[in-house]
């Protein structure tokens, strides 16, 4: 078969001249195959003539997804040919991501046409986004299914920012440190390397030395154990258990001066199965007051957390509306907060906090519908990161402007995930002897 052109931007007609079998139809697409979803950018079906010729066109169509660099032809004649790849030339170049994404866990059905439909699997796909549209930010952050939980924030105290990522469920436990053009810096195990319950991460600058450490929680079928590492993955001390060390629904982190001194903290919220239970403690891991309840102490879901200067922020875990708070950092709500989605969506929530507001992506069940909001609960952003089949929630990141540094007292440098659809189903799940009186009801 020939084609011509080789490549082009949105628009470009390709011409195709084959030929085959005269008892086959021929059919045609073009396509990009990222590991969650598959999307076609023109398909056609062409009649062979005489002597088994056949020739046709393909219109090429982005759909404004500006994302892959190449396309993949495929032409079925019987039997499926694929060949060399169409070069989309109309894609974005530059630009520094604010917000971060990655799919939460495998939630990813069966990918559509071209035949044979194959399952497609939610692997690590990292993406970022400025005003809503991608950036040269698009890399897979492991070839394995399972997603992972991001963090955006200066680890080296150079340059720009680097983007951390936490492993998924189903995947020994890893952080992964990138640059913004997805290059691998480093790697390192933070926990067991038999736990596979995913880890979540957070970045922010704990001693003030303008280098942020990264800091990990358990997922789900973990321990509420905390660990902090240097931008090299080295450790910094041997971590702290945030709740119970029995409670086994994991801990979600967070990092940011949240009560003003100068110095960051770190934030943590109770994984599903435990009570909405988010505590804050210094860099030694001794915690700052007693913590709080963000929702119903009788709530099971967990809580997402986020952090800012004197700000704390919470998405309520799958089971409840997508209930997004915020307070001060002594606990002491600072509005009722407000629904990031349908209030019947029960997927729970995942929280970041960028300089301008909040961004916020869905538990498992929704679609990858990322939202960015004002501190006042005002929607000013609003895309989906990735094909709507994937399904197992999105966690989020934020940037702040310029890419650049992230102190202990800025914007930028925290994060969260939440390990959404994961249901603990423990006699007293939600246990927390740490807290007085902060035990929660059996799910
Ligand atoms: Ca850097
Ligand atoms: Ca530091
Ligand atoms: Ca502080």
């Amino acid at each position: 078969m020939t084609r011509t052109p080789s490549g082009g931007p949105d628009g470009t007609r390709i011409n195709l001249n084959g030929t085959c079998d005269a008892d086959n139809q021929v059919h045609a697409s073009l396509y990009y195959v990222g590991s969650d979803y598959l999307v076609p950018y023109g398909t056609g079906d062409y009649t062979v003539g005489p002597g088994g010729t056949w020739r046709g066109t393909l219109d090429v169509t982005t759909h404004g997804n500006n994302g892959p660099s190449d396309l993949d032809l495929s032409v079925t004649c019987g039997e499926l040919h694929t060949y060399a790849p169409f070069a989309l030339t109309d894609r974005v170049t530059s630009s520094t991501p604010s917000i971060l994404t990655i799919p939460a866990g495998n939630g990813c059905g069966p990918a559509f046409a071209p035949p044979p439909p194959r399952e497609i699997s939610c692997r690590a796909h990292v993406k970022g986004f400025a005003n809503s549209v991608l950036t040269q930010t698009n890399f897979y952050a492991d070839q394995e299914y399972g997603g992972g939980s991001v963090a955006v924030g200066n680890v080296d105290g150079s340059g720009q920012a680097e983007i951390v990522v936490g492993s998924g469920p189903g995947h020994d436990p890893r952080v992964w440190v990138f640059s913004l053009s997805g290059s691998l810096i480093s790697s390192f195990v933070p926990y067991d390397p038999s736990f596979k319950g995913g880890v979540n991460v957070a970045v922010g600058d704990l001693d003030g030395d303008r280098k942020a450490e990264i800091i990990t929680g358990a997922r789900s079928g973990g321990g509420p154990h905390v660990r902090i590492f240097d931008g090299s993955g080295n450790p910094i001390g041997s971590g702290f258990f945030a709740y119970d060390p029995a409670f086994h629904g994991g801990v979600n982190v967070a990092v940011g001066d949240v009560n003003g001194d100068g110095k960051a903290d770190i934030i943590t919220g109770a994984g599903p199965g435990g009570g909405p239970h988010v505590r804050v403690f210094n860099a030694s891991g001794t915690p700052v007051g007693g913590g709080f309840f963000a929702y119903d102490p009788r709530f099971v879901g967990g809580v997402s957390v986020a952090a800012a200067t004197n700000r704390i922020v919470t998405g309520a875990g799958p089971g409840g509306g997508p209930h997004v708070r915020l307070f001060d950092g002594a606990g002491n709500p600072s509005s009722g907060g407000f629904f990031a989605y349908d209030a019947g969506f029960v997927g729970g929530v995942r929280v970041a906090v960028g300089p301008n507001g909040i961004v916020t992506g869905p538990g498992a069940g929704g679609g990858p519908d990322v939202r960015a909001f004002s501190f006042a609960g005002s929607m000013t952003e609003e895309f989906f990161a990735y094909g709507g089949n994937v399904t197992a929630g999105v966690n989020v990141a934020a940037l702040g402007p310029g890419g650049g540094s992230s102190s202990a007292s800025g914007p930028g440098g925290s994060t969260t995930s939440n390990p959404g659809g994961i249901t603990i189903t423990n006699p007293n799940p939600g246990s927390v002897s740490s807290t007085p009186g902060g035990s929660t009801t059996s799910g």
